[in-house]
Parts: structure tokens; sequence; C-alpha cells
């Protein structure tokens, strides 16, 4: 991103036209970054709660009274009966830069002997079925798409969430290549495809399994790669083989003949490119899906050839030095919470946590009162007149509002970061161009100056940014070889030591125990999960929940609105206005027979919780499932809710990963 300074003031943001992959545009949202930083409610200076909780009234402080009431307070707890682990670290995707979102935030809470947080809330159920097949979350190039004779967007929204993508997509579709969204949504990415598969959710296993069949039963496989570079291809016929078309048609809600000539294609393609994305996996079955369709490049071979596998994220190509970063060696044993089951860490001790109450907790690059699931606990536990809550933000959010002490962070144009890609091969150094806003300040100072207060008197939490950026590269992985501090800060971005065409798989080379791509896996078998790709049912589906189907027929979506980044941006006038207000998107079919019809209020509801939005009638979606284009602030809503209020805290087959989409419902007309 180029930013145009005059006299001290951003006056723009651009992207850079001769980065390789982002080619000199930035997404809708980011567009608006000057805007966000400027904004009139920016949180300026430290503020503390004096209404009750959860109103949102608050008096400004200065950062010495703010810092010593929080370092009293949290030393306090440390020092009681309940110990460190009773504070807890709240932080995810705020900035996923390495020094403002891993670095001294770790160290401290390391040094503290606080609480560990489990990041599950995004990836983790891909990564984990990633790592048991491929073994690490890489995959094919994408700057390779172009060189592909078939792209299939499988269970992502391209334009909204990876826009970057897109261009290289076109020009593999100038070429002749087919692409092929599979969604159970319309989205604005599926509708400029050539087709639209409107897969059942959560069914994704057996649609690969289908296509599995069919590669098998034609003689469309790679022999010679499936014998060279896999595991366990014996195994996968014999699977594949209980998988017929008319089958997956019944599980996928597809047409069986689709299903055929969807295996055909593939087949028959030199070098087809899959492009999963996370949408997918937030599943009961989510680290399955991924798995089983990171199989199916291995039984053609395409990974041979540029533009052919697959690609989940290319993150674990990033070898940074992240324990020099984090220092995990400063932590005693302490226990492990997952983040996606805050709501029964605050309020249930007792619900398989184990340990202390949590009695404080930290949050920064986070917004959980908007974003973890099961929003109702969540908010009860926020709620807790006993828990003692800081807040690092930009803007006084729904998390914001719950806190005690809410302290103003600096944004991108105000500090320094590195930072890893998980959909291309660069990285970046962000320098900061402006002068923090107000009293704002970067986290890794926030943490620095809170570790002087409370004595935490370790070299490692007095290097400063720049320090912690060298110790990020020094000792970095082979493919971080050459990207130096003073080659980054010359032209903002380097390519990793990755060659270009990138073919990671070409001749094997898996990074798993067999060093093969392992269709067969025995780390899943000692996990006690089936070793060969299957399909996993949702939770909530009548398959597994008859009952449960029956009250609530209608799978609900929510994911993000094209102009939201999770719950970033969702205050910039601009993009609110666009996205108009909280909406369900229902098939007419769906709604008909609940006399719902556009523009009317309607409930959305479970055993969970509800959210109140308007209803928009459209064929947007496949029959059965339900969009609420997501992450609203509750603070905006007509009812002070959102999707999440309906979500579930259950946990991934793999990973422990949220099931965000994995979520039955029923719609009502509000009055
Ligand atoms: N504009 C914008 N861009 C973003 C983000 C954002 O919030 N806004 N978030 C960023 C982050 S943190 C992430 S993790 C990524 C996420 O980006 P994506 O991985 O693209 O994930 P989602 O947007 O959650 O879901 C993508 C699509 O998956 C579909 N889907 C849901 N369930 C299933 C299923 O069972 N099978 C199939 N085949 N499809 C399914 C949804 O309908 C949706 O259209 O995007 C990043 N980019
Ligand atoms: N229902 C539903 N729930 C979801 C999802 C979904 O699709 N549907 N998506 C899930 C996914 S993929 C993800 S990744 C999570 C994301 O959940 P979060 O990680 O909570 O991400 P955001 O909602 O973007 O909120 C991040 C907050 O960090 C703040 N922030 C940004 N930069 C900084 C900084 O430098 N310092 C500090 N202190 N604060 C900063 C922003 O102002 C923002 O309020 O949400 C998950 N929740
Ligand atoms: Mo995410």
């Amino acid at each position: 991103m180029l930013v145009t300074v005059e006299r001290g003031r951003a006056v723009r943001v651009a992207g850079d036209p001769d980065h390789p992959f982002t080619q000199g545009f930035l997404c809708t949202k980011v567009n608006r970054y000057v805007e966000r930083t400027y904004h009139a409610d920016r949180l300026t200076q430290p503020l503390r709660r004096t209404g009750p909780k959860g109103s949102g009234t608050f008096e400004p402080i200065s950062w010495d009274d703010a810092l010593d009431e929080i370092a009293e307070r949290l030393t306090a707890i440390a020092r009681s009966a309940d110990g460190p682990q009773a504070i807890l670290p709240y932080s995810y995707a705020g900035t996923m830069g390495l020094i403002q979102g891993s670095s001294m935030d770790r160290r401290f809470f390391h040094l503290l002997g606080a609480s560990k947080l489990d990041r599950t809330i995004c990836s983790m159920a891909g990564t984990v079925g990633m790592r048991m097949t491929l073994g690490a979350n890489i995959g094919a190039d994408a700057e390779g798409i172009p060189e592909s004779d078939l792209v299939l967007l499988w269970g992502t929204n391209t334009l909204t969430s990876n826009p970057h993508l897109w261009p290289f997509v076109l020009q593999a579709r100038a070429r002749g290549a087919p692409i092929i969204a599979i969604d159970p949504l319309n989205t604005r990415t599926a509708r400029q495809c050539d087709e639209w598969l409107p897969i059942r959710p959560g069914t994704d296993a057996a649609l690969a399994l289908g296509m599995m069949h069919v590669l098998f039963a034609e003689g469309l496989e790679d022999r010679d790669y499936l014998a060279r570079y896999t595991i366990g291809e014996a195994e996968l016929r014999a699977r594949a083989a209980e998988y017929p078309p008319e089958r997956v048609s019944a599980i996928t809600g597809l047409p069986a003949e689709r299903i055929v000539r969807l295996a055909r294609q593939y087949g028959r393609a030199r070098a087809a490119f899959v492009r999963i994305n996370y949408g997918l996996q937030r599943h009961a079955g989510g680290g399955m899906a991924v798995r089983t369709i990171a199989c199916l490049p291995a039984i053609t071979g395409h990974w041979r050839r540029a533009g052919g596998g697959v690609q989940l994220s290319t993150s674990a190509n990033f070898e940074f030095n992240r324990a020099a970063l984090e220092r995990p060696d400063l932590s005693p044993p302490v226990r492990t919470i997952n983040m996606i089951r805050l709501g029964d860490a605050l309020t249930r001790p007792d619900a398989g946590v184990g340990g202390p109450p949590v009695r404080a907790l930290v949050v920064y690059n986070s917004n959980p009162a908007a974003v973890a699931p099961e929003r109702g606990t969540v908010l009860r536990g926020l709620a807790r007149p006993d828990l003692f809550t800081v807040v690092l933000e930009h803007f006084q959010t729904d998390t914001a509002d719950w806190a005690d002490i809410v302290l103003p962070a600096t944004t991108q144009l105000e500090h320094w970061d590195i930072h890893f890609a998980y959909g291309h091969h660069y990285v970046t150094l962000n320098q900061p161009s402006i002068e923090p806003i107000g009293l704002a300040k970067p986290n890794s100072e926030i943490f620095r100056l809170l570790a002087a207060r409370m004595g935490l008197d370790h070299p490692a939490m007095r290097d400063d940014d720049l320090t912690l950026i060298r110790q990020a590269l020094d000792g970095a992985g082979a493919k971080l070889r050459g990207v130096t501090f003073e080659a980054l800060r010359e032209r903002g971005w380097m390519r990793l030591d990755v060659p270009r065409p990138y073919l990671p798989f070409a001749e094997g080379g898996f990074p798993t125990p067999s060093g093969k791509c392992e269709l067969y896996s025995r780390r899943l078998e000692e996990m006690g999960l089936d070793p060969l790709p299957t399909y996993t049912p949702p939770y909530e589906s009548p398959e597994r929940a008859p009952e449960l189907a029956a009250r609530y027929p209608l799978t609900l979506i929510s994911s993000p609105a094209h102009q939201f980044l999770n719950s970033t941006f969702v205050n910039i006038g601009a993009l609110h206005r666009a996205a108009r207000e909280p909406e369900l998107i229902i098939h007419p079919r769906d709604a008909a027979p609940r006399a719902i019809t556009t523009g009317m209020r309607v409930v959305v509801h479970n055993d969970r919780g509800e959210f109140v939005t308007t209803a928009r009638v459209e064929d947007g979606v496949r029959e059965g499932t339900v969009w609420a284009p997501s992450i609203w602030w509750g603070k905006y809503a007509p009812d002070g809710k959102n999707a999440n209020d309906t979500t579930s805290q259950r946990e991934t087959d793999m990973g422990h990963g949220p099931v965000f989409y994995d979520n039955l419902v029923e719609v009502s007309p509000a009055d």
C-alpha cells in the first residue's frame, strides 16, 4: 500500500503498481483507510469506565493513570490464590502483523504466567487438514493460475475476500479455462463464474469423494504420480468406490450427472487450480473436507504443471523466527483456553476449561463481543462485575463498551510492522507514514510500558519495534533467504525465495512423515479419526440431528459482507451505507411459506439466541440456506444483536476450530 502524505497528513492510499500480486489496487475496504484513520470516532486517549458495564460511558484519563490501574489490578490477581492464570489475553486478526500481533504481547503474557490462548477462530480445521495430507498449509502458487485449464473456486467468495486473485482467474479464462464456483450462495463471485454449483453446506468432502469415484472408475488418474508420490492409493480407491454419484447427489443436493461431468472436467484437465478457502471448513467436518479436496491433485498429477494443484494458504512458507519473536521459553507451564469457547471460559469455568476462573481479560486486535460464537454467553461473561477487562482499540467497539479501561492503539499508517501473507508469496514491511493520532500507541509499546510498570524486568521486554523486525528475520527458514530489513526498506516487499513458477509438489517432496501425499494418514488414525478421506455430516443436519433439523430447517451462513473485514470497517460511513443494514437473503421458496417478503423485519432464531434483520427475497442462495452478510456491530442493529447470537461454541473435527456455518435456524416475521 502506497500512502501519499501532505504536510504530515495522509491524504491518499493506493495499491503498489509494481507488486506482482496486488497489481496496483486495494480492496473496497482498505481503499477507505484514510477515512478510517482520521475518523471522528477514533479513540485518541485512554478511558476509564464510569457507568455500568456495557453502557459505554467513560471518562478520559492519562496514560500514567491507565497503566498504573492496569498494573495494580493485574498484579493483585497474579499474586492472589488464583494466580496469573486467571489472566487471559484475547487477540486475533485486527492486525496480523508480526510485531503488533504476536511479539511483545506474547512475551508479556509469557513472563506474567498468564493463560495461553488457542487462536483457532479462523483457520485451524483446514490448517490441520492440510498438514495431515500435504505436510504443511502450503500449496500451488496463484500466479500460476493463467496456465490453468480449469479453475474451481471452492467455498470462497473471491471477489469479496480475496479480490487480488481475480485478475489471474480472468487470464486463465481468456485462454479458455472454465471457472466454476462451488458455494451454497450465488455470491458476487459465483455470478461472474461460468457455472455455479449450489452445494448443500458442509458436504464438500462427499463431492470430492464422488469426483474420486469417477476419476478411478474411468481411468482418469495419473498412475505414475500416485505410485511415486502418495501412500494409501489402494485404500483410497476402496473408499471412493463407496461414493457413487447417486449417493453423492443425495448428500450434496447436486445432480448426479453434474457430479460426473465435474469429475471428467477435472480428470481431463492438465492443470486444474482449486482455490479453496476458509469458508468451507467452518463445519463439523471442516478439517476432513479440506483434506479430502487436497487429495485431488495427487490423484490426477496436476501438481506436476504450473497452474495445477490446490491452495488453501501460503502462510506456512513464511518461516519467520517466531520463537525469537514470541519467546515461548519465557512461559511457565500454563493452561490453554480455546478462543472460540470464550463464552464458556467466562461463565462456566467447570466446562472443561480447568484451573482458576478467568478474572481479567486483555483484548487487543479483536472484537470478541461481535465475532465470537454464542454471543449471548460471551456478553454474559463480559458483564460479570468481578471481571477486569482491558481493551486496546481504534474504536469504541461492542467489546470496548464492556471494558474497565480502554487504551487507544495506532493503525497501520502509524506504526512499524512486518507481514506474512496467506494467498501469495511476498513479505511486506509496513513503515509508519504519519505520527500517531492523538495519544495512540502501538500495541508493542503498550505491552513494553505495562511490563515496566509491573516489574517484569526482562531484557526481552526492552526490544524496540525495529529490533523485533530484525529478530523475526534473523534465523528464519530457508524460504526467507535474502529477505533483509534493508532490502525490504528499499522496496516495501519481497518475494520469498521460492522459484517462479513455484511448483511445490511437482516431484513429490511433501513435508509429511512419509515424504508423500498421505491419502491414508496414520497420524489421523492415532488421533482417533478416520485415516482416509470421509464425509462427516454437519452437527446440525437431518443426518445427525433430525429432531433439531425439523424445528430449525434453514442453514444460516454468516460470511462477511463485501464492505466489511470481519467486524472492522462497519463504522466507516461509505461502507456502512453500502452494506445498508443487517439483512437476510432468503430464497423465494423458503420465503413464501413463511409469508416473508422483501423489506420485512424478520427474526432469525434457534435455541441459542436470535437476531433481527431485514429480509431480502432473492434466488442468490440455494433453497434451505439463508445468508446474513456479517459481521455487524450489535450497537448498529435494531435489537443490539448479530448473527453470532445464533452460532455455537462447538469445535471442528480437527484443530478445535469454530463451526460458524454449521448452524440451523428458523426465520419468522418480526411482528
Ligand atoms: N471483504 C472481506 N475480505 C476478507 C474478510 C472479510 O471479512 N471481508 N476476511 C478475511 C479473513 S479473516 C478470512 S479467514 C478470509 C475468508 O474468506 P473465505 O475463505 O472466502 O471465507 P468466507 O467468506 O467465510 O466464506 C466463503 C464462501 O464459502 C461459502 N461456504 C460456506 N459454507 C460452505 C460449504 O460448506 N461449502 C462450500 N463449498 N462453501 C461454503 C460461503 O457461502 C462463502 O461464499 O477472507 C479474508 N478477506
Ligand atoms: N458469524 C461469523 N463470525 C466470524 C466470522 C464469520 O465469517 N462469521 N469470521 C471469523 C474469522 S475468519 C475471523 S479471522 C474472526 C476475526 O475476528 P477479529 O480478530 O476480532 O477481527 P475483527 O472483527 O476484524 O476485529 C479486530 C479489531 O481489532 C482492531 N485493530 C485493528 N488493528 C489494530 C491494532 O493495531 N491494535 C489494536 N489494539 N487493535 C487493532 C480493529 O479496530 C477491530 O475492532 O472472526 C470470526 N467470526
Ligand atoms: Mo479469518
